[in-house]
């Protein structure tokens, strides 16, 4: 048993035993990091590699997702540690135009585990709705998902829409295409280029004595 072959589950579709080899890493006492980043990030990377190829389609990208999903789902208890008390709300979406979920889940799941309340708007969402729940829940934070270059302009407008409205919120983006240098420029407030990061702006956020300063 070794992570290449959660790597190889992942690449050959094959979810149950995603599933099975995730579970027996996890009993072999392998760190959760390296099951996660080596064991099933890095093959979606090997099937978008061979996307961009041309040698596989769509349809293979959507098989190894979810035969991804399904090795996260194991891992989700131990991407979560115990808190009770919230540390603050945080709206999260990945925007208009964009159907990618993985990462922004990703993202999702180590920020509950980080002690946050998380709205999850799920995909393809308009700034109207980031607003309107952000507002709804009262939530601090604003986290934006962008996987597609095409899509980038989307996540620019939400932030003008969010500024425009005069939102009291930190707004946080990332995703492959996204770096520090665009989320500057369309003026979020923070950036990272992994889930753990994320979780630490957050945190940040709340140190700055912004409104999560409860
Ligand atoms: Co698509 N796709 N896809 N795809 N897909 C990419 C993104 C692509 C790079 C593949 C390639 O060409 N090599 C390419 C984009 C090219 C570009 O824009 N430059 C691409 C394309 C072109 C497309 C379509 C247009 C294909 C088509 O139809 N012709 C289409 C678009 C559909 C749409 O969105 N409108 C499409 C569709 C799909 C599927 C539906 C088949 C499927 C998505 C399934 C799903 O998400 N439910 C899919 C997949 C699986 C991929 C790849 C292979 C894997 C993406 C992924 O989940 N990575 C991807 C190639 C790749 O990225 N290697 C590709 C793993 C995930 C953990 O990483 O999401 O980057 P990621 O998240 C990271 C960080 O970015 C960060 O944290 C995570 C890790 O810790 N992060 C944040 C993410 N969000 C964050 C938010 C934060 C902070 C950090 O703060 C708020």
């Amino acid at each position: 048993m070794s992570i290449q072959e959660v790597f190889n589950a992942v690449t050959e579709f094959n979810k149950d035993n995603v599933i099975e080899l995730v579970k027996a890493e996890i009993d072999s006492g392998t760190e959760i990091s390296i099951i996660l980043n080596d064991g099933l990030i890095a093959p979606l990377d090997a099937v978008g590699k061979q996307f961009s190829d041309g040698k596989l389609f769509v349809p293979e990208m959507l098989r190894a997702a979810h035969a991804m999903k399904a090795g996260l789902e194991v891992l989700r208890p131990f991407l979560e540690d115990a808190e009770t008390e919230p540390k603050g709300t945080i709206v999260i979406g990945t925007v208009k135009g964009d159907l990618h979920d993985i990462g922004k889940n990703l993202v999702m799941m180590m920020i509950e585990g980080g002690g946050f309340k998380v709205i999850d708007l799920g995909v393809d969402v308009v700034s109207d709705k980031f607003i309107a729940a952000a507002e709804d829940n009262s939530a601090d934070i604003v986290a934006m998902s962008a996987l597609l270059t095409t899509s980038m302009p989307a996540m620019e407008a939400t932030v003008a829409a969010i500024k425009d409205n005069g939102l009291q919120v930190k707004i946080m983006v990332g995703g492959a295409p996204v770096n520090r240098e665009f989320a500057d420029r369309i003026g979020a407030d923070g950036y990272s280029d992994d889930a753990p990061g994320a979780v630490s702006i957050a945190r940040e956020f709340r140190v700055l004595g912004s409104n999560l300063d409860y």
